[in-house]
């Protein structure tokens, strides 16, 4: 763990040693609650005094590190990020740790913080993100831990921080200069060293050894044109490595590719909303023969074919359908999992594969457990998420690269490979609705409304559909039995098609609801139709069911997945 710009062994000091350890007095605020995928809220909640300071002490107290152990800090450089960074550095030191790794100029993916972690073996890792959501001095800003299995932070943990930035009464920083971020070698700080590392390497490595690079570089050389959007958010550096330099793609195969502190004013949002300027190009004319894009954070991915977009669920279900075709999965996968609102198209793979399939609550938190115990290898979200316990985080390159090698090994379209997925196993029709920024009252009664309707809904015709359960999900972890409850209402009707409401536990303005929707088409001549279209009964009862124009005013959903 040696910068490329020094002589091993040597470290530089970061200005006069420093090791005054200062105590802070504070005091608590209340709404320091984790979500669905760390703390967000917006950077002005962030710059408040002793804000970032108290739930940052709040995770060390929680977590008591082993004095000297290490700890892995970055994020997607958003604005805030590097001070972030200074003060985390600064509290580490203040208590205990004994190296942080840090990525050049605070950078480190959503994967690539997971890479590192368990690669070096760390005690844990902080990644400082809001992920999708918007970044600038107005958008949001997002902290979040993870444990040294390199995944989130499990309820338990969350749930503790919480508790303890409740009461919280002090915090420990010394008292340093910052630290120079921006070029890669070992830097003391108090007793402490911060080893700012190449942010890409370990993670372009990884990526190296599960797909074929020479096949997919032979399926680029060879005329298959890519286009990768990056949204001027932290992948931009990630796919230069990855596809320029190590595949030998042309330079027009990546776009947005410099990481800037607002996005480009964008919504770092892989789909085909906020991505419309890929969209457009995947759609126009002479088109690339693939498209992809991630978010702001690196973990999403949207794929997208000449002219066509393949849904997250059906993705997870295509990649686990033809996980053997490349090196890393050749073995066969040991089991899938996907998160309750994801469609029950890898269900149908797993059937026939024979392996085991669960379903878990919204957020990569809960699939952890899953792949520590080995029981899976592939995870997916309807959410633009997928990965594998290659890590224990989603990762966007990752499924770019693994589309890719199947793609190559297979020498047919990305829409071919969805069509022959959809004819063999038919269709889980699929969307998902989302209504943001409803007031929280008004959310809560619709969910509230909801639920009082369960009594009397199982039995009744609505349509062409007849309602067989409706719950709240809870779900109980196989591994160490930990409930989590109130993750989502699910109106399951007799053929199986489904419709869930849920809050989001990631938005920072009011409350957004969202609406999945799925319905089961084996017949290979309705394949062709427009999801929306398809959809459109299911769409009127969730309406309905709902009462939602009454209840929020709202007619049309913000965003269409
Ligand atoms: C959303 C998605 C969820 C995902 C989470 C974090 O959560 O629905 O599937 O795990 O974002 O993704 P919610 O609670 O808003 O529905 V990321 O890429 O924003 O960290
Ligand atoms: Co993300």
């Amino acid at each position: 763990m040696t910068g490329n710009n020094k002589q091993p062994g040597e470290v530089k000091m970061s200005g006069e040693i420093a090791t005054t350890i200062q105590t802070i007095a504070t005091t608590p605020f209340n709404d320091q609650k984790p979500g669905t995928s760390g703390l967000r809220k917006r950077v002005p909640a962030f710059q408040q005094a002793h804000y970032l300071e108290n739930f940052v002490q709040a995770i060390f107290d929680s977590i008591s590190p082993p004095p000297g152990a290490t700890l892995v800090v970055g994020g997607d450089g958003r604005y805030y990020n590097r001070e972030a960074i200074q003060i985390i550095l600064k509290m580490a030191a203040a208590n205990g740790f004994g190296r942080v790794l840090v990525g050049q100029g605070g950078i480190l993916s959503t994967p690539a913080a997971s890479c590192v972690i368990r690669k070096y073996a760390t005690y844990g890792g902080i990644i400082l993100s809001a992920s999708h959501n918007p970044g600038g001095p107005d958008g949001d800003f997002g902290i979040k831990y993870n444990t040294a299995n390199g995944g989130p932070a499990p309820e338990k943990i969350t749930e503790a921080i919480f508790e303890l930035s409740k009461t919280i009464s002090q915090y420990r920083l010394i008292d340093a200069p910052d630290v120079a971020l921006d070029a890669t070698g070992d830097y003391l700080i108090g007793n402490m060293i911060v080893s700012v590392i190449d942010p890409v390497a370990d993670y372009a490595e990884l990526m190296e050894s599960l797909f074929d690079f020479g096949a997919i570089r032979a399926l680029l050389a060879g005329g298959f044109r890519i286009k990768f959007d990056a949204m001027h958010a932290v992948n931009g550096p990630y796919a230069r490595d990855i596809f320029i330099n190590r595949l030998g793609a042309p330079e027009d195969s990546i776009m947005n590719c410099v990481p800037l502190p607002d996005f480009g004013n964008g919504h770092p949002d892989p789909n085909l909303t906020y991505a419309h300027e890929l969209v457009e190009i995947l759609y126009g004319e002479n088109a690339p023969d693939f498209g992809a894009a991630s978010d702001g954070d690196g973990d999403r991915n949207m794929i997208l074919g000449k002219g066509f977009f393949v849904t997250p669920s059906d993705s997870l279900a295509i990649l686990t359908a033809n996980a053997k075709l490349t090196p890393g999965y050749s073995a066969g996968l040991a089991g899938v999992a996907r998160s309750m609102p994801t469609s029950a198209a890898a269900d149908r793979v797993a059937k026939e594969l024979g392996i085991p399939c669960y379903e878990t609550p919204t957020g990569w938190k809960f699939f952890g457990n899953l792949m520590d115990a080995g029981k899976v290898t592939l995870c997916g979200e309807e959410s633009f998420g997928t990965g594998s316990s290659h890590i224990r985080e989603k990762d966007g390159l990752w499924a770019v690269l693994f589309w890719l090698n199947i793609v190559a090994v297979r020498k047919q379209s990305v829409e071919t490979i969805t069509r022959e997925h959809w004819a063999h196993y038919g269709r889980n029709v699929y969307s998902r609705h989302d209504f943001e920024a409803i007031p929280t009252e008004a959310a809560n009664g619709v969910m509230k409304h909801l639920k009082d309707s369960f009594a009397t809904l199982p039995g009744q015709k609505l349509g062409s559909y007849t309602v067989d359960v409706c719950d709240d999900f809870s779900y109980t972890d196989p591994v160490d039995g930990s409930i989590s409850t109130g993750q989502g209402i699910r109106i399951i009707f007799t053929d199986g098609s489904r419709i869930v409401f849920r809050l989001s536990g990631t938005g920072t303005e009011g409350a957004t609801l969202r609406i999945y929707l799925e319905a089961y088409d084996p017949v290979i001549a309705n394949h062709h139709l427009d999801a929306q279209v398809a959809l459109a009964e299911l769409i009127g009862i969730a309406g309905q069911l709902s009462e939602l124009v009454a209840r929020t005013g709202r007619e049309q959903p913000t965003v269409i997945t």
